[in-house]
């Protein structure tokens, strides 16, 4: 046994031992993960812990499966759902924590992350649900992420600039949303750019992968790129902000109506209230910047981001 074992490891291998249930043996292998030294000279353990720990995993997954109840569903809330699918360790659940108010459990060891956590982003005055899931991994992925994904309006791919695997990591995963038939997660967002060569490796990761996705170099922890990694969900979500007035009166910002790209003035009076657009006339459409200044439109005018509405009925 190599010398430079601290007490720490020892106690937790000496646990790892004793483990009688799967869910002890992944307690105990994450604190032997979490205190091994991460060197040349523990590379082997450093595999074999991650195999063990993948295997125990397997196994509590297994035990519960029988009576499992469909946890994995995260009922949306906010103007639309988003989940964060990466690969082991890019930073989801820092990503979680930086931007919404939610806690999701961070770890330098992977699959830290087994159940969904949703969070609020906020996009100026518009809320975005974040859910943060666990890994997608060759090695181990939850068997009910699928159904999480499928479940949410679009999905963000988070990995680790500087993670030598990450190309070979981006190919599982578009393989498996492939495979399940699911599309491809619509930005990707480049963690981890405050470690040294960080902004390289982004750039360097964004020239393979920018025709595939728009990429967002972000860093968690000095929380640069988290106000554009906001306003590039909000953006590729395809939404339009649509506030109501009442004649003379002023608009209330503070909760718009969050439509899709492309809905109209009848869409919007249907947000409101049903009765609106059954005898909706014409709206008269005003802008925050002045625009349109009170301009006749009809029902099948389409509304654009920020756009004022006052119904006439
Ligand atoms: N330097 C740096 N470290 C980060 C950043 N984001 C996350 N980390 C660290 O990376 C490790 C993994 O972070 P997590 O947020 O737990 O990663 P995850 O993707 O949720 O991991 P799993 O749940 O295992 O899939 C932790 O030690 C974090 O502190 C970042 O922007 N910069
Ligand atoms: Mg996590």
């Amino acid at each position: 046994m190599p010398a430079n074992l601290g007490p720490d490891y020892l106690a937790a291998e000496q646990e790892y031992r004793h483990a009688q249930t799967a869910h002890e043996k992944i307690a105990a292998l994450e604190k032997m993960w979490a205190t091994l030294p991460k060197h040349k000279g523990t590379e082997k353990m450093q595999a074999d812990i991650k195999k063990r720990l993948s295997q125990a995993r397997k196994e509590s997954q297994k035990k519960g499966a029988a009576h499992a109840t469909p946890f994995y569903l995260v009922e949306r809330e906010g103007a639309r759902q988003v989940v964060l699918l990466g690969p082991p360790n890019s930073g989801k659940s820092s990503l979680v924590c930086a931007v919404t108010h939610a806690h999701p459990e961070v770890a330098p060891y992977p699959f830290t992350t087994r159940m969904p956590t949703p969070g609020m982003m906020n996009f100026e005055n518009v809320q975005i649900q974040l859910v943060d899931l666990p890994p997608l991994d060759p090695e181990f992925t939850e068997p009910w992420i699928p159904q999480a994904i499928r479940n949410a309006n679009a999905s963000v791919m988070v990995v680790d600039v500087n993670d030598p695997g990450s190309l070979e990591e981006i190919e599982f995963i578009e393989a498996s949303l492939a495979e399940w038939k699911l599309p491809l997660p619509f930005l990707l967002a480049g963690n981890q750019i405050d470690k040294p060569r960080g902004r390289e490796n982004f750039e360097a990761l964004a020239d393979l992968y920018q025709d595939r996705y728009p990429c967002v170099a972000i860093s968690t922890t000095t929380g640069v790129g988290l106000p554009d990694f906001a306003r590039a969900v909000f953006g590729r979500l395809n939404l339009v902000r649509v506030y109501t007035k009442a004649p003379g009166k002023k608009a209330d910002y503070s909760s718009p109506y969050v439509l899709q790209r492309g809905e109209t003035v009848l869409d919007a009076a249907r947000h409101v209230h049903k009765d609106f657009a059954e005898n909706l006339k014409y709206a008269r459409l005003f802008h925050k910047n002045g625009e349109h200044d009170g301009l006749m439109v009809d029902r099948q005018h389409v509304v654009d981001d920020e756009d004022i509405l006052e119904f006439h009925i």
